[in-house]
């Protein structure tokens, strides 16, 4: 998930500044075989900062606060990963920043450089590239080490005709996130990307309300099979007469416990701070105690069973709408929207260090 600075560039005033840079990771999302997706959360405030953990993408206006990101009168953007890549390691990012120059650049929404702007969609496109670890340490055309300018938008120079990743960037892709469901970039969707209701999901999946103040689509689990996504936990139900407990992946927040009635392996992952195996439900969950469901605090319907509290196994999701035809599902996945269509970069990123070209470039 990436968050824009809702200021923007404080050369462009009418929205399309952010409406560029969404557009930037969705060609990234669309790419052909990848299951690769943004989702852009809530749009921030106050300006972010590279430490906070927060994947943000922002406009400095002035030139002290760019020297400390090394920006100079050379330097349109830099985009700052937190991650270590070691040579066949797989490594968890937690946080990658795109700071933008607006200071010594005049900005533009469109494609083009006219008048010596600088436009965002293809900046963006290239420093998304940096963000997902693609980079490439050649300086010119001539260094053997280029994969050709042809073939990748990740170019020793920006490139203000690019519409998208290229050849390159896309087998890259198409190694580190294969397309492995059904969905596609503007829907259906997989798990942890925003819905309106179920319908916008891929088959299994619902859509309910998620941790960062959208709904998204989830999957649902059982003590039989209780893995859930990255940054999903189960939270389960009762055991039913096959001995089974049902439950639904709940969407964990950045730096969110495990709710009651979850899965857990320890204590200190539960917000009840107790992780019992508990009989009703056949595993080791987030333990509280109960006298009735009034007792359990949480976003869902819990219920008390035997004195322990315990989720409601499986849920509904957000219905689709019933149209006049009768036909309810089927518009929903053919009308691709600007607000549902973007995607997601968890906040664990996960980078491999697949890339042949290799160096940050600013
Ligand atoms: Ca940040
Ligand atoms: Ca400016």
């Amino acid at each position: 998930m990436f968050q824009l600075h809702s200021a923007g560039s404080d050369d462009i005033n009418d929205g399309s500044d952010l409406q560029r840079i969404e557009e930037a990771f969705q060609a990234w999302s669309c790419a052909e075989g990848t299951n690769l997706r943004f989702i852009r959360g809530s749009d921030l405030s106050s300006q972010g900062s590279h430490g906070d953990g927060v994947t943000s993408i922002y406009w400095i206006e002035n030139e002290s606060e760019l020297a400390a990101y090394g920006l100079t009168d050379k330097n349109v953007a830099v985009t700052l990963n937190n991650a270590i890549i070691e040579t066949g390691a797989m490594v968890v990012n937690d946080e990658t920043d795109i700071v933008l120059n607006g200071f010594h650049f005049t900005w533009n929404s469109q494609g083009s450089s006219k008048d010596g702007q600088v436009p965002i969609f293809p900046v963006l496109l290239s420093h998304i590239g940096s963000m997902l670890g693609f980079s490439q340490s050649c300086e010119s055309a001539e260094d053997p080490a280029c994969p050709g300018v042809d073939n990748t938008i990740l170019k020793y120079f920006y490139d203000y005709q690019a519409q998208g990743p290229l050849s390159d960037d896309v087998l890259a892709l198409q190694d580190l996130y294969p397309a492995d469901d059904d969905s596609s970039c503007n829907g259906p969707y997989r798990h942890g990307e925003r819905c309106k209701n179920n319908c916008d999901c891929i088959s299994d999946l619902i859509c309910m309300d998620g941790a960062h103040g959208f709904p998204v689509c989830t999957p649902s689990c059982s003590s039989d099979n209780s893995n859930c996504p990255p940054s999903f936990t189960c939270l389960f139900g009762e055991k039913d007469e096959d001995d089974v407990a049902p439950g639904i992946c709940h969407q964990l927040g950045r730096v969110e416990l495990n709710p009651i009635s979850s899965y857990c392996e320890t204590n200190n992952q539960c917000t009840t701070n107790s992780c019992l195996a508990v009989s009703e439900v056949g595993r080791s969950i987030c333990r509280q105690t109960c006298d009735s469901a009034s007792d359990c605090e949480g976003q869902y319907h819990y219920q008390c069973i035997e004195g322990i509290c315990l989720g409601p196994g499986q849920l509904n999701g957000i219905s689709c709408p019933v149209e006049e035809t009768g036909c309810a599902c089927q518009s929903a996945h053919e009308t691709p929207s600007k607000q549902t269509g973007w995607f997601l970069l968890f906040a664990s990123l996960l980078l491999y260090p697949l890339m042949r070209r290799r160096g940050v470039r600013v």
